[in-house]
């Protein structure tokens, strides 16, 4: 096991929904420890830079569009092997293959607007956390629980 740290976020709509800490709660109760968090609007070259592989691709205008049309919550998570448990609390990207019980399984109908984003690997994991937060919005913390889960 190695501790780890990945980059999470809730994306438009989700705050309008008022479910963010139904999903926050997922991390939370897995035993993952939230080391930063922030509300905003994605800058149009942030999301550009964030979704670069997908340029060029037929979904990519509306998923800059979408991913900029309102506020998102950021989040940096960090745990044991985090990176790959967080995508699989997340589900599959494509919705109809997100099992219920999963956060995009449970909460969302369509792939374009899958509600959540995660890193997945430690390259894009370390890449992402950089291009969203400055090293001293992370805040590492010790939880006393830490041998019960
Ligand atoms: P993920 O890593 O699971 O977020 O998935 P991708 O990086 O492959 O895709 C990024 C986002 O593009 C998805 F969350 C939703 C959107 N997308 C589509 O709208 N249609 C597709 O066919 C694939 C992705």
């Amino acid at each position: 096991m190695a501790i780890q740290r990945t980059f999470a976020m809730l994306k438009p709509g989700v705050l309008q929904r008022r479910i963010v800490g139904d999903v926050m709660s997922r991390f939370e109760r897995k035993g993952l420890n939230i080391i930063g968090l922030k509300v905003m609007v994605i800058p149009p070259l942030v999301a550009a830079t964030h979704y670069a592989e997908h340029k060029g691709k037929s979904f990519y205008d509306d998923l800059i569009s979408y991913i900029i049309s309102g506020p998102v919550v950021a989040m940096a998570i960090e745990g044991d092997e985090a990176i790959q448990l967080v995508r699989r609390l997340c589900g599959p990207t494509a919705v109809c293959e997100s099992l219920p019980g999963t956060i995009r399984g449970d909460y969302c109908l369509h792939t374009n607007h899958n509600i959540i984003h995660s890193s997945d690997s430690a390259e894009s994991a370390d890449r992402e956390l950089k291009l969203f937060f400055q090293p001293n919005e992370l805040v590492s913390w010790i939880d006393g629980n830490v041998g019960w889960y």
